[in-house]
């Protein structure tokens, strides 16, 4: 086949009711499903070039090779390739307008890029639903970014399956991203799940309690019951967190920051704003709110000593194709 490439766009998405743990680790099941909202402000833009005449799989992160996220990405060509019949080898240039491994979900957006463009390129249906198993092979949490919104990853018997909820329009709830540090994280979540599920006694409480967590917020969702999410998630994010303390080595994700942050927006809750934490792999604090409150949200958090900028924004839409100079 003559050299085809594809460029698309996704967005990280942050869970409010997470996924920690997984059920195979070959194809990469989760443990549990989880339920997230697609970010608009945070952008990974991927194009996949089939060129028969390369010798090898070949990939460029933010302009540089990544030679530690090279295993995931073959397997994940790999999947793309089979779906097409194809057998040749792919150059993968993929930028991120944001922190990279740092917990703000380099990898769901990433994958979720290199599905869509890696089909395009390969004469696929961009929306195939078979490219839900394609990204979470690269990422667990990336079939969500797949979808735009608020999205549901049922966990299934047979694999997973991801839905939208609701657009972004018909909930259109802010959120505010302070980010407390720039740098990559000193565990990566594969390894730290997998810690987690072999060392903290709290894991199999986490699994029990997850079910009522998911239909739980859903139910929350459905009634656009603000407060009811707000306390759940957080409930949830830090049930998660007290998997990941509990882990040996003990996984620490937050800094004082963090916990500044977190303060913070209890207190303005408690003051009456809507406004909710959650927080994942990382240190940076994701403050989600109803629209009216994001100015006074953004103001408090960039008034909390260490914040060093925050990222402001609305629900995005689910990873497309763009056009190569797009
Ligand atoms: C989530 N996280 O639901 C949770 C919350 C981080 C904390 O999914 O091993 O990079 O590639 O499937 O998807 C991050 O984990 O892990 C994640 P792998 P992934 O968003």
């Amino acid at each position: 086949m003559p050299k085809s490439s594809a460029t698309a766009v996704a967005h990280p998405n942050i869970a409010l009711i997470k996924y920690w743990g997984k059920r195979e680790q070959a194809s990469n099941l989760p443990a549990v499903g989880s339920l997230s909202i697609t970010l608009d402000a945070l952008r990974t833009r991927t194009t996949v070039s089939f060129d028969s005449s390369l010798a090898a799989d070949r990939l460029i992160l933010n302009g540089a090779a990544a030679p530690a996220e090279q295993p995931r990405l073959i397997s994940c060509l790999n999947a793309l390739r089979a779906l097409a019949g194809s057998q040749d080898s792919a150059l993968v240039e993929s930028v991120n307008d944001f922190p990279t491994g740092a917990g703000l979900a380099s990898s769901a957006s990433g994958y979720a890029a290199l599905a869509v463009a890696g089909a395009a390129a390969l004469g696929l249906d961009p929306r195939d639903p078979r490219l839900e198993e394609v990204a979470r092979i690269g990422s667990g949490s990336a079939p969500r970014s797949l979808f735009g919104g608020f999205v549901l990853l049922n966990n299934t018997p047979s694999g997973t399956h991801c839905s939208c909820l609701q657009p972004p329009q018909d909930w259109p709830l802010q959120v505010v991203v302070a980010v407390t540090s720039e740098a990559g994280k000193a565990v990566s979540s594969r390894d730290g799940m997998t810690d987690s599920q072999h060392t903290s006694p709290y894991y199999p409480a986490w699994v029990e309690t997850h079910e009522a967590d998911l239909s739980q917020a859903q139910a929350f969702i459905a009634q656009r019951d603000f407060l009811g999410l707000a306390e759940l998630a957080e409930h949830n994010c830090l049930k998660m967190h007290a998997v990941m303390l509990t882990t040996r080595p003990a996984l620490v994700y937050w800094s004082p920051v963090t916990l500044a942050c977190m303060q913070k927006v209890q207190e303005l809750r408690a003051a009456g704003i809507p406004v909710f934490f959650t927080i994942d792999a990382g240190p940076q604090l994701k403050a989600v709110c109803l629209p009216e409150a994001a100015d006074e949200v953004a103001a408090a958090l960039a008034a909390v000593p260490g914040v060093l900028r925050l990222i402001p924004g609305g629900l995005g839409e689910g990873a497309r194709v763009i056009p190569a100079d797009g």
